[in-house]
């Protein structure tokens, strides 16, 4: 995939050229691995004539021993066995790409930080998307929670909102994350399963820990398996604060909402994708930055003044609780968009390093409880992951200048000259900055209270919105999450576990506890728990984030072809797709030149970008196959059939013309769902397939449309 598009330094924006201050900054560190005129050398720079054949005593006849003087070839070894880093102990598996935040309006009525109050300034980004559970190399499209951390490298420091697709968490206070990460990682004695809760483990945690209840209703979810990092929700999850030039303090809740609208794959098809294609959601993010369909996502704040904090009746600081819109409405101010990939993986997406401490001024935290302990935590895994420099690797400093007293330590890169390593100084080096300096103000705050371990009362409803929740699901989210908790607990082969589980879920709804009862093995209760008033929350369901305007751009079609296609149908469709921005394949029985009808051997046709056996349709979004006489060969291939068939049943846009159309009808018939074909007229829908007798092109824009709306 070719990355020209997107890896310039200038970005046009609004009309204006923008120089991304920190893709400037890391060039000073880049060199280009393609360079011809370069010529090999050690690390410490002297020229090799040879790195294929360590020193030896030998004969032409016959190797002799190897000479532990050749520096270079140990220099490659030494240098090899020691590549490693530990990967990071949670969301260990992740992609990444730079960007830009624009602010369009200014919250200065909330706060002081430039970044979110200057709407001339363009603020470089670089985003991390992960997964949790999984270890560096496991599958993009497992069932979990991803993160979705945004390192903002604002002119007063670096600020990170190391946030997930989901707003809440399982735990209320941190001292519970190493018990919750131990329960949800492979079990200890034979570390199985990876990058799965489906075990008995995290279910026995989940029961006993009933605070976990909301979120995971919410892993289990369509959420939990996304189609792309470019279509998901990130929130900062935390209750953080924010202070205005007054001195005045709000409570704040952070949202990106994705332009492209919210969409998740079926089930069947996430889990046939982690073997089919274990990269497809790092491959699909760098596929559409690079083909400059840039993602975006709009930023938006959900404020409280501080008077407010007691007004409901949950706690605002509570991390395993949403601030629901209808109580608390999202102001949208900006827009993320990402707009170049990486260079390199290793030093930039995996020395990469998040902290919810890095904040600046204007910025804060609250007394939230994880978020403490969050505060703490990140700053110390760097230093295991990277070594206490962490913050001057070239993908962590900011933009901004670096002063302070910190001296030294392992890899240490700054050079500081003179003598002024402690405050005071008698040469008044580095003072700390006056608030008027822009010098960073902790918030006044009187705080009382008792030295204790408690949980307070209003943490202790931990039912309440995982009712919410689901009463606010659409009938095929409520099956999704029926058919994950069934798959869930299928998993699990103690009874205790999934027997309390059904419990648990009583408590939220007895017509859900029994249907997965069913698929779990436990017996069928016949009472509801806990009272469900059946409050609803509009923002809780995927479809509140339909895209406003639905697109096909950026949306992988197949166009599947044999010998004898029809190609006023083919380049029409191909034509459209392109025009649109949407990515369009040609997949055919072999990656040799295919030939359109009427065409004989030594004809152009059409070179295919895959064949029917190196691609799958779990690895697309839509399918269309044009009439033409090739469709008698296609339609007695297994594999044809089966592509059309699993796409329709993963609910996918499926387009066909002329002789294609008996091919997709006898595909899809199943007992009690077909769909009526392509007769008198042309355009004919029920399960996302369209059809046209003849090849005319509004049943181009027809198949289209479909496919805009796939599963939405
Ligand atoms: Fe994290 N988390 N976390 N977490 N987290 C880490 O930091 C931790 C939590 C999140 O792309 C670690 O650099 C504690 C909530 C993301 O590099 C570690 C607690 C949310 C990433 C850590 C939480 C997150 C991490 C591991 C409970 C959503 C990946 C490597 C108190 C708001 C960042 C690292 C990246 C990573 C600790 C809970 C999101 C160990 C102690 C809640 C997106 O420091």
């Amino acid at each position: 995939m070719a990355s020209t598009l997107s890896n310039g330094l200038q970005k046009v924006m609004d009309g204006a050229a923008f120089q991304n201050p920190k893709l400037a900054d890391i060039s000073k560190d880049t060199k280009d691995s393609h360079d011809s005129n370069a010529r090999l050398t050690t690390d410490w720079g002297s020229k090799v004539s040879d790195t294929d054949h360590w020193l030896t005593v030998s004969t032409e006849d016959q190797y002799g021993p190897a000479l532990l003087e050749d520096g270079h070839a140990r220099e490659k070894i030494h240098r090899f066995d020691h590549e490693r880093i530990p990967e990071r102990v949670v969301h260990a598996r992740g992609a990444g790409a730079f960007g830009t935040f624009k602010l369009y309006e200014s919250a200065q009525d909330v706060t002081s930080a430039g970044v979110l109050t200057d709407t001339s300034r363009t603020t470089p980004v670089f985003l991390r998307f992960s997964t949790v559970l999984g270890s560096r190399g496991s599958a993009d499209t497992v069932r979990d929670v991803r993160g979705f951390a945004v390192k903002f490298y604002t002119e007063e420091g670096n600020w990170d909102i190391v946030g997930n697709d989901i707003p809440v968490f399982f735990i209320q206070d941190a001292i519970k994350f190493t018990d919750l990460i131990h329960a949800a990682k492979p079990e200890p004695d034979v570390e199985v399963p990876q990058a799965q809760t489906a075990h008995n483990n995290f279910w026995d945690f989940q029961y006993l820990h009933s605070e976990a209840t909301h979120m995971f209703m919410w892993a289990m979810s369509d959420r939990g398996i996304p189609r792309s990092y470019r279509m998901m929700q990130g929130f900062g999850v935390n209750t953080y604060t924010l202070t205005n030039a007054k001195g005045e303090r709000h409570f704040v809740k952070f949202h990106f909402t994705p332009t492209l609208g919210v969409h998740s794959f079926v089930w069947d098809e996430a889990l046939k994708l982690a073997g089919q294609d274990p990269d497809f959601h790092r491959k699909d993010l760098y596929e559409a930055i690079s083909q400059g369909v840039f993602p975006t996502w709009k930023f938006g704040i959900q404020t409280l003044e501080e008077s407010q904090e007691h007004d409901f009746d949950f706690d605002i600081l509570d991390a395993t609780k949403v601030w629901p819109e209808e109580m608390v409405p999202i102001r949208y101010i900006g827009e993320l968009e990402l707009n170049r990939n990486v260079d390199e993986y290793f030093t930039q997406t995996e020395q990469a390093a998040f902290a919810t401490g890095h904040v600046v001024p204007g910025i804060g935290f609250s007394d939230d409880p994880l978020l403490q302990g969050r505060n703490f935590s990140y700053f110390d895994t760097q230093v295991s992951r990277l070594g206490i420099n962490w913050e001057e690797l070239p993908i962590n400093r900011p933009v901004c200048p670096v002063m302070n007293q910190n001296r030294d330590g392992q890899k240490r890169h700054t050079i500081t000259k003179g003598k002024a390593n402690y405050w005071p100084n008698r040469w008044e080096s580095a003072p700390p900055a006056k608030p008027s300096e822009g010098g960073y103000v902790d918030h006044p705050e009187k705080v009382a209270g008792i030295k204790t371990r408690l949980k307070s009362q209003k943490f202790k409803d931990h039912i309440s919105q995982a009712q919410l929740f689901w009463n606010s699901q659409s009938p095929p989210e409520k099956m999704h999450l029926i058919s994950a908790l069934g798959f869930e607990l299928d998993h699990c082969d103690d009874p205790v576990v999934y027997n309390r589980m059904i419990e648990r879920l009583c408590d939220i709804d007895i017509e859900l506890a029994q249907a997965v009862a069913e698929k779990a093995g436990a017996p069928t209760p016949t009472k509801q728990g806990k009272p469900n008033a059946g409050n609803q929350s509009a923002g809780l369901s995927i479809t509140a984030y339909n895209a406003p305007k639905p697109t096909i751009a950026s949306r992988r079609v197949a166009i599947l072809i044999g010998d004898g296609y029809d190609p006023v149908a083919f380049n029409g469709v191909y034509a459209a797709l392109k025009a649109a921005k949407a990515f369009p394949f040609v997949i055919g029985p072999k990656r040799q030149t295919v030939l359109a009808e009427g065409e004989s051997k030594g004809g152009k046709g059409v070179q295919p970008d895959h064949h029917f056996e190196g691609m799958r349709s779990t690895m697309f979004d839509s399918i269309f196959i044009p009439g033409g006489p090739h469709i008698e060969t296609l339609r007695k291939q297994g594999r044809v059939v089966h592509w059309v068939r699993e796409a329709f049943g993963h609910l996918k846009a499926i387009g066909a013309t002329g002789e294609a159309v008996n091919l997709v009808k006898t595909a899809c018939e199943v007992d009690g769902m077909t769909f009526s074909a392509a007769g008198s007229h042309d355009v004919v829908d029920s399960y996302g397939v369209v059809t046209a007798g003849a090849a005319k092109p509004e049943s181009f824009k027809e198949t289209i449309n479909m496919a805009k709306g796939a599963k939405d």
